[in-house]
């Protein structure tokens, strides 16, 4: 992962518009489409990048792409993501993903234990089911049924470790993934800092264009740490979590999970595109609704971020608190880290 020093500014720069009209369809010619391009949440979509990069590079599908990115992120025994993520207060891993193609087809699974790649899982549900969405016991039975393997059920190291600290108080206060809490916020929910001084987000959300033009997406998370047994995020829920529309754009949250939901956050900033804005205009535009509901005071206490990629290829992202990034891997940008606008 990249220390935070690496971010580039281009976001607040504005340089996403400098590539193309910021306006759908205006000025663009066919010819002027960023193609292939993926973009992932957080530092750990730098790695996952690489692995979505192989597809597009390669003229492969974006549904492929963005599934075999973010299984990178779910193999990391200590990250964030997958096996190796932070349990429940009942001290159980409990995962939640989806995924969506060009046709807008969309699989997920919710609150899925002892499976490695919840996304492929998603997939799974998308192409072999008639349903979009299978929980808990059933998802994993279904999981099983197409193959996947029954992992143990033990918690990595970095997990056991904060679970363990956690327990000492059992504070049941939801914040998330808010980073200029380092030193000052306590709260059982704000992100690990691990060792080599990184942070540890519980989700990655990826989205891609591949060449032949077509946007999928991808989310995978294990949620809030230390959660209400059953409780389930935005990550699974489409509208919420993740949103593609292939003639205009996709759209992933991160954050806390609850307010995404209530605003139907990334279906908001797909449509906002499908209105003619930006990737970063929607993507403030949904923040900005979301804080409008709460209040700002509210809003100071919990993050939301989204990041969003149009069908000309152009990108954006905006969140309510500092402290949040993207990675993004195309033509122009080499993989690089690249820090949101935010509200405060
Ligand atoms: C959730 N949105 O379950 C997820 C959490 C998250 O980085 O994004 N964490 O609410």
């Amino acid at each position: 992962m990249l220390p935070r020093r690496r971010f580039l500014q281009l976001s607040s720069l504005g340089l996403g518009g400098l590539m193309a009209s910021n306006s759908f369809g205006k000025g663009l010619s066919l010819n002027s489409v960023n193609k292939p391009i993926v973009i992932s949440t957080w530092d750990a979509g730098i790695a996952a990048n690489v692995d979505a990069w192989k597809v597009l590079a390669n003229g492969g599908r974006a549904l492929d792409a963005v599934e075999k990115g973010v299984m990178v992120t779910e193999s990391s025994i200590n990250c964030c993501v997958g096996l190796g993520a932070n349990p429940d207060r009942d001290g159980i891993v409990t995962l939640d993903a989806s995924i969506m193609d060009e046709h807008g087809n969309a699989g997920a699974v919710a609150a899925i234990e002892r499976i490695k790649h919840p996304i492929s899982v998603a997939r799974k549900v998308m192409e072999n089911t008639p349903h979009v969405l299978l929980a808990g016991a059933g998802a994993q039975e279904f999981a099983i049924s197409q193959g996947f393997q029954l992992e143990p059920q033990d918690l990595s190291p970095s997990a056991r470790k904060a679970y363990k600290d956690w327990l000492k108080k059992s504070e049941y206060k939801p914040e998330i993934n808010i980073e200029q809490a380092e030193g000052g916020n306590k709260s059982a929910f704000a992100p690990l800092k691990l060792d080599n001084g990184d942070w540890n987000h519980d989700t990655i959300g990826m989205l891609a264009l591949d060449q032949a033009g077509n946007l999928s997406g991808s989310c995978t998370t294990s949620g809030m740490a230390f959660k209400v047994r059953g409780r389930v995020g935005d990550s699974p829920l489409i509208g919420a979590g993740l949103y593609v529309d292939n003639a205009y754009g996709a759209a992933v949250s991160t954050g806390l999970g609850e307010e995404v939901i209530k605003s139907a956050g990334t279906h908001l900033v797909v449509e906002f595109m499908r209105q003619g804005l930006s990737p970063d205009k929607a993507c403030k535009l949904a923040v900005e609704r979301i804080v409008s509901r709460t209040g700002s005071t509210k809003a100071k206490e919990f993050q939301v971020a989204f990041i969003a990629l149009n069908k000309q290829g152009q990108v954006g992202a905006y969140a309510i608190q500092k402290g949040f990034s993207y990675a993004r891997q195309d033509q122009k940008v080499n993989n690089e880290l690249i820090a949101s606008a935010s509200m405060f």
